[in-house]
């Protein structure tokens, strides 16, 4: 490296899918870092075709790629934080963990996306296999929704208890942290999320709000995370902030 690349920004990078319609994944990612006051840096590693109602089909990059990718970038500046997001293929998803080990990246959030709101599978059966074995291990926190959660802890998930066993159950799979998601769950009219810091639980609650065909808001939860540890906010305080930002948005945008 000659002289790094300064910016008056940290530099925060997200590793995800293309969405043209700009709701989740890269834009979404990079939208959110600008809110949070950071520099964005994005690598690609799909692209989706949909619109705001549903995912059409996708055109997965290779290993190859996404390290062509995020070579030049890491060669010349110092990442803040980054943030994945889908990893379409097992070997997109070692790509990328060997790369966090090799330039020693981070601190790194992992949004273990599977499925589109609509229900489009995003990603091949052994990727989230290759996620649980190679990347949780490099993440500061991991941030499942129901669904995700469940497939990672191999345990269904019904109540608030058993979102505090699969949390744990990931956790012990590698990942410092876990934030399962309970939007899904809708516990009456509330959301629960519960965070496992290294053992250390928080249950955050507040007011479940519909998105009314909203989609991306795990994409923009996952990267104000990666924001806020950027500017130096520890995880819980991140997490908290994100979850504003979110419901935020959510009430600005839905229809
Ligand atoms: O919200 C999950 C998600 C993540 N990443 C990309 C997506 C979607 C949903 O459509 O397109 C690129």
């Amino acid at each position: 490296m000659t002289e790094p690349l300064k910016s008056d920004r940290p530099w925060v990078l997200t590793i995800a899918g293309f969405d043209p319609s700009a709701g989740a994944g890269v834009l979404a990612d990079s939208r959110t870092f600008a809110d949070f006051g950071c520099a964005p840096l994005a690598v690609v590693t799909s692209i989706t075709f949909q619109n705001q109602d549903r995912v059409i089909g996708c055109a997965h990059q290779d290993a190859a790629t996404v390290r062509a990718q995020l070579l030049p970038l890491v060669r010349d500046r110092r990442l803040a934080s980054l943030k994945t997001g889908m990893l379409p293929t097992s070997e997109v998803v070692l790509e990328v963990a060997r790369s966090i080990r090799e330039f020693n990246l981070g601190p790194l959030v992992v949004d273990p996306v599977i499925r589109s709101t609509s229900g489009y599978q995003l990603i091949d059966d052994k990727a989230l296999t290759a996620l649980r074995q190679n990347l949780l291990s490099e993440a500061r926190v991991v941030t499942p929704n129901i669904a995700e959660a469940e497939a990672l802890a191999g345990i269904s998930i019904k109540d608030e208890a058993s979102m505090h066993r699969a949390a744990e159950l990931i956790r012990k799979a590698g990942a410092q942290a876990v934030l399962v998601k309970g939007g899904h769950l809708a516990v009456g009219s509330e959301a629960i999320d519960v965070l496992n810091d290294n053992g250390e639980i928080t249950v955050f609650r507040s007011e479940w709000i519909s998105g009314g065909g909203f989609h991306g808001t795990g994409c923009v939860l996952s990267a104000a995370i990666a924001a806020g540890l950027a500017q130096g906010s520890n995880l819980k305080s991140a997490v908290q902030q994100a979850k504003h930002f979110i419901s935020a948005a959510i009430r600005t945008y839905r229809t």
